[in-house]
């Protein structure tokens, strides 16, 4: 089967103002637009991309699973925005940085974290907060919108060591727009025009906050132009869009043309189909029914009826796709859960010199370990 382009229309060209419509290749049930092109991925990373984005969910279901049985910590599911997150994932190199949220799962296992290293911080476990050796992934950002400047130093660094094909990608959310981090990083990523992608997963939601309580712009893409750089809005649930427009920022970014500045504003419009994190319930501020409508353009959905239609997808494949999946799940939960830590580290690493109260709380846990012992630790767990 071939990746062939289907029209001459280029993804960046039609979103250059951050107020068009968002961005599509596919339409709601997976079929090519007559006015779009389908970005040059291989067949195998087209099938790739769909096995990721069916392992995220799977994922989320798996981790809230094991938030309920007590096995994990307060989780916050990415259901109705994997394909975002797989898309852009894609579209990075190596080489280049990834500065995720708390909710950025998938992009930072695209980007090359296994699977069993995304559970570790929800286990408590400090590696799982360090930077990987080998991958270019910055830990999880809980506080909003801290990683926006970041990116932007960050990219401002690797520029002046004259790392020229090195970019910084850092997602975040609508609730983000609202911080003053995220109007200073935009500001100078546009005044020093360093590499930067900056990708609002615009899910509609801050928690309980809509999107129009955020800001009273028609939309986020457009802040852009405040600052001197492309908006570009795209339809965060159709994969194929987002890779293209990522793609095409990430390239710009390292190579840019004359007229251009090289960072770009890209407003992923999505939704968030489930709760904020484990710990919050939508129905108190939600309509019950809000999702089914962006159900209907769901992005697992939509890539598999694309894939189907191009005979690249059947029955079989998927079945081998979907046990490919659970073990490697199975596989990731029981070396996460083999995994032995010191309770002891949780006081090291924070104060040069520990304070006396957490002096005393260091004293009792040894107390109680010679005691009871570990053991008596997972006992209590379960
Ligand atoms: C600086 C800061 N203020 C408040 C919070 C509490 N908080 C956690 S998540 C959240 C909402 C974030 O919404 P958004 O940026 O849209 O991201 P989403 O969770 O929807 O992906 C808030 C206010 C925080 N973590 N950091």
């Amino acid at each position: 089967m071939s990746t062939q382009n289907e029209a001459d229309q280029q993804p960046d060209s039609a979103t250059a103002h951050g107020t068009a419509d968002p961005l599509q290749i596919l339409d709601a049930d997976g079929t090519v637009l007559s006015n779009a092109t389908v970005p040059d991925l291989s067949d195998g990373d087209l099938i790739a991309m769909y096995e990721d984005i069916k392992l995220a969910r799977r994922f989320d279901q798996r981790a809230i699973s094991l938030q309920r049985q007590g096995r994990i910590a307060t989780y916050a599911p990415m259901t109705g925005q994997e394909g975002a997150q797989v898309a852009t994932g894609y579209a990075l190199a190596a080489q280049d940085w990834l500065l995720p949220t708390y909710r950025e799962h998938a992009a930072k296992y695209v980007h090359g974290m296994d699977l069993a290293s995304l559970l570790k911080p929800l286990c408590g476990l400090r590696e799982g907060y360090a930077i990987p050796d080998d991958v270019n992934v910055m830990p999880e950002y809980i506080p909003i919108a801290t990683q926006v400047p970041q990116a932007t130093g960050m990219a401002w660094g690797k520029q002046r060591q004259g790392e020229t094909d090195t970019a910084v990608l850092c997602h975040f959310g609508d609730g983000a727009t609202s911080e003053g981090d995220f109007h200073e990083g935009l500001n100078f990523a546009g005044v020093f025009d360093v590499p930067t992608v900056f990708v609002c997963n615009n899910n509609q939601w801050a928690i309980s906050v809509p999107r129009e309580h955020q800001t009273a712009s028609e939309t986020i893409a457009q802040k852009a132009a405040a600052y001197g750089i492309e908006g570009v809005r795209v339809d965060g649930l159709d994969p194929l869009a987002v890779y293209a427009v990522t793609r095409a920022a990430l390239q710009k970014a390292k190579n840019p043309a004359d007229d251009e500045r090289r960072p770009t504003l890209i407003e992923a419009v999505q939704y968030r189909y489930g709760a904020h994190t484990t710990a919050d319930d939508p129905s108190t501020y939600r309509e019950e029914d809000e999702a089914e409508d962006w159900r209907e353009k769901d992005p697992l959905d939509r890539m598999q009826n694309f894939l189907t239609n191009r005979g690249l997808l059947d029955d079989d494949l998927e079945a081998e796709i979907d046990e490919r999946i659970e073990t490697q799940l199975t596989e990731a939960v029981e070396s996460v859960e083999a995994a032995t830590t010191d309770p002891a580290t949780m006081f090291d690493h924070v104060y040069d010199v520990l304070p006396a109260r957490l002096r005393e709380q260091r004293a009792e846990l040894e107390s109680l370990r010679e005691k009871y012992g570990d053991d008596a630790f997972h006992e209590v767990l379960e």
